[in-house]
């Protein structure tokens, strides 16, 4: 590998001719070949399908080059690295972001035309890789094309899952659940390395040896399963930097198990084996109910023990002390999804490098971070002890030992408060005893992030206020942000061109903070006359896309409004219902006269429940019942239509998002960790009703609250309304809209009944009730707003040149200065 050296170096250069090109005729030619070689169809005769998989390879074939030669330049620049560890990638579409981020969209186009196709309509035939839930998945997705983009010397590594999230298929209003067996045609954008394989070991016993003359703990597994990676290369903008985010396969060991083909039972034991494959099969749901799960656990092991012996070997390659493994390596936790890794790095210096305890634990707590994405208290991560023992026998007992010294340095700083130090502990006592994940990643991790200054507010005060007060200065927070190239210049590609040409630039897409000077031309009649243009434009996309998925038409004159994120009490999709509810009860019962002012509105809705929440499923089935019932109500037409948008991801948001007047961000305050949907709404001019929960008031700071419909209660004040709760009625208009789902003005009555009570009777505990009022009224401004059209147009125009605190570029700057200390590491032209 290493040896090619002198004449034949020069060969492999007179051979390689040079890199590939990216005009238009040699685009057609790789295309070509990749359809005749790669597809192996005939290049006189092949479909829009076998067109896109021709033209996904060559462009591939674009990305490993530099792919390559970044690898090689870290490699030789050997500067130090982060490696982001998580469970879950949105990635969403490859084609539309590579040919942007590489440049050549344009090239492509033209060199398809020619051969009689659609660059569109190739890239519509891509599928999701929908490899997470929500959120916290796309927030990975957006912050590795930062990295990339900004130069930074950073490897991603994931779960290569074979389902990604279910399909959401609606029938009869009711959400059933699919599998993605996203990889059934192929997967042009990811390289498997069968070469790049690392066994993980779980179950089993541990004994103690003496090596060396020294005592040593010595883990027998119980099996054995093989982690092969599978690289997905990540490109950035303006740049011939490429990242990697390589994802780990489960394959069936190789190693001989003499016992189990011993036994004469030949097909059963290779049976056995093929079940390893298993724990990489499926991603788990938002179900928040892991706990428990021994494949949720063993997910989490094997990724990170594979991804950890691929970090150390490299490392391992160009240094022999460890001691400077924190110079060279930085470790994310992205939640504590990863956070075993701590355990596993203990782990491997101790038992497998031989350093002492404290050498250990010094280089770890210097390696780690960790981002917690969440407020819920429900959603930080448990594992039962037995199963702890069970699965990784040698990882609970460093984990005892952890948490006997953070026990014991705890004693020393607060004394034998018992009930303080049993809540800190690692280690929760109790009928069950559980493994706290995310104490575990505080106290081995040098920094702790939240996601926006809100939910560190919180994360201070209330959910780790115990480990703030002790060490202050490990918590820090990084608002969210989220790529412009894939929000705005993938997706609104009308509207990337506008901004160009008033900005006279395009370096806004690396350099967002420029869209700042869409201030000075925002009242500009010729510009809004373009704004209004590109709106109405993604509109009719949107109309159109309406019509096929639901088959109801809407009106390009309504504003559209809509909110599209996972169903969640907490995100309470189903005050939105009832403010729907309300407007069309209103309509009903207006004058002619009055009929005429109001504005006609497209609530759009969209989101998957989590299969086992009920509720959530029900609020799904509501939104369906409710539109059945205005939609064919031909008295109000299209004063209010109500859609709901099946099988939501990152594409279908691609194309909602740019076609939306007004999107809802309207959780209870103080439960949502940041919220990342707004961001690319805003981005996008799109005005925003919204909660002050999250990041909107660092939103607020930058658009300004006249340019947007805050309501509801504040944070502090929501504690007080819970305590009153059951005693203060909700308003009127609260209670008849709920009445009418109760009394079965929908349908379903007796299936409605259970989400009525979670708001009735004192249950309200998200306070739909009590913030109803004021929602009301921030939907009446955005009304008035709406009519008065250079005004709405001016809130759009500003709503985008505010947005740019909220790229991840930002972000991730922010990250690599205050919290894993890398440095750009840029490949020369
Ligand atoms: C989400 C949070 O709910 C959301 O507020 C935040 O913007 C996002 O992470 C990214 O930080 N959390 C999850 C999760 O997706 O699975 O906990």
């Amino acid at each position: 590998k290493a040896g090619f050296s002198g004449a034949k170096t020069e060969r492999m250069f007179e051979l390689m001719d040079g890199f590939l090109k990216n005009d238009p005729v040699s685009l057609q030619k790789d295309i070509l070949h990749h359809v005749e070689y790669t597809v192996a169809r005939s290049r006189f005769s092949f479909d829009d399908f076998e067109a896109y998989q021709a033209l996904s390879h060559s462009v591939r074939d674009r990305l490993i080059e530099r792919w390559h030669d970044t690898q090689q330049h870290f490699k030789k620049k050997d500067p130090k690295r982060l490696y982001f560890l998580s469970l879950e990638f949105l990635m969403g579409r490859s084609l539309s972001n590579s040919v942007i981020n590489l440049g050549i969209k344009d090239q492509c186009a033209e060199a398809l035309s020619q051969l009689g196709f659609e660059y569109e309509v190739l890239a519509e035939q891509e599928g999701d890789a929908a490899l997470g839930n929500g959120g916290l998945a796309r927030l990975s997705a957006c912050q590795m094309d930062s990295l990339a983009t900004l130069d930074f010397p950073a490897w991603g590594y994931g779960l290569r899952y074979q389902y990604g999230l279910f399909r959401q298929i609606i029938i009869d209003g009711f959400q059933h659940e699919q599998p993605d067996y996203w990889l059934n045609f192929g997967n042009p954008w990811e390289i498997e390395r069968v070469h790049v394989s690392y066994p993980v070991k779980f179950y089993g016993s541990v004994k103690e040896e003496v090596v060396n003359g020294k005592k040593c703990k010595v883990w027998i597994p119980g099996e054995t399963v093989e982690a092969v990676a599978y690289d997905n290369p990540i490109p950035g903008y303006g740049t011939r930097n490429t990242i990697n985010l390589r994802l780990w396969a489960a394959k069936p060991s190789e190693g001989l198990d003499i016992e189990s083909y011993n036994t004469g039972d030949y097909i059963n034991a290779i049976v056995n084996r093929q079940k390893a494959e298993i724990i990489s099969n499926v991603l788990y749901p938002d179900d928040r109910s892991y706990q428990g799960k021994e494949l949720r656990l063993k997910q989490q092991y094997f990724f990170v023990s594979a991804s950890l012996q691929d970090i150390v070997r490299r490392f391992k390659d160009m240094h022999n002390n460890f001691d400077e493994f924190p110079d060279k390596v930085a470790l994310q936790l992205n939640d504590t999804h990863p956070s075993i890794s701590v355990v596993e790095l203990m782990r491997m210096l101790l038992d497998e490098e031989h350093l002492s305890w404290k050498r250990s634990w010094n280089i770890v707590c210097k390696v780690f971070t960790f981002t917690t994405h969440t407020v819920l208290p429900e959603a930080l991560e448990k594992v039962p002890m037995d199963l702890f023992e069970t699965v990784l026998p040698r990882h609970l007992q460093i984990i005892y030992d952890i948490n006997f010294a953070f026990m014991e340095e705890l004693k020393n700083k607060i004394g034998k408060d018992y009930v303080r130090l049993s809540r800190m502990s690692i280690v929760e006592e109790g009928a069950v005893k559980n493994i706290r994940m995310a104490n575990l990643s505080i106290v081995c991790s040098h920094t702790v992030n939240g996601v926006s200054r809100a939910h560190s507010e919180l994360l201070k005060t209330r959910v780790f206020m115990d480990f703030y007060e002790l060490w202050p200065e490990k918590f820090q927070y990084k608002t969210n942000g989220v790529t412009q190239r894939r929000w705005i210049v993938v997706s609104n590609p009308s509207l990337c061109a506008l901004i160009s040409k008033w900005l006279r630039t395009e370096s806004w897409i690396h350099d967002v903070d420029l869209l700042t000077h869409l201030k000075n031309h925002a009242s500009n009649p010729e510009l809004q006359h373009e704004w209004k243009m590109v709106k109405k434009i993604n509109k009719m996309r949107l109309a159109e896309y309406i019509e096929t998925m639901s088959g109801v038409k809407v009106s390009l004159d309504a504003m559209f409004d809509v909110q599209i994120k996972r169903i969640h009490e907490y995100k309470r999709q189903f005050l939105n219902i009832l403010g729907v509810i309300h407007r069309y009860d209103c309509i009903k019962n207006m004058e002619e006269s009055d009929r005429r002012k109001v504005v006609p509105r497209v609530c759009i809705i969209g989101g998957k429940a989590p299969p086992g929440y009920e509720i959530a499923k029900k609020i799904i089935k509501l939104c369906h019942a409710v539109a059945e019932k205005i939609n064919n109500d031909t008295d109000i037409g299209d004063l209010l239509k109500l859609v709901f948008i099946p099988d939501y991801n990152v594409s279908v948001a691609e194309l909602v998002i740019p076609g939306s007047d007004l999107s809802q961000h309207i959780s209870t305050a103080g439960h949502e960790a940041s919220g990342t949907g707004s961001m690319k709404f805003l981005m996008n001019g799109c005005l925003l009703l919204a909660t002050a929960d999250g990041s909107t008031n660092e939103i607020i700071e930058e658009i300004g609250a006249e340019n947007m419909f805050i309501f509801g209660a504040k944070m502090n004040e929501v504690p007080k309304l819970r305590e009153k709760e059951s005693t203060i009625k909700a308003p009127l208009q609260f209670r008849r809209v709920v009445r009418m789902v109760r009394d079965g003005y929908f349908g379903f009555k007796d299936y409605f009944k259970s989400l009525c009570d979670t708001v009735e009777n004192g249950k309200d505990f998200y306070l739909l009730g009590s913030d109803f009022t004021s929602y009301l009224e921030a939907q009446a401004a955005a009304d008035r707003a709406y009519v008065d059209k250079e005004k709405w147009c001016k809130m759009s125009v500003l709503s985008t040149a505010g947005s740019g605190r909220f790229s991840s570029d930002r972000t991730i700057e922010d990250y690599a200065e205050k919290t894993w200390g890398i440095k750009p590491c840029k490949l020369p032209l």
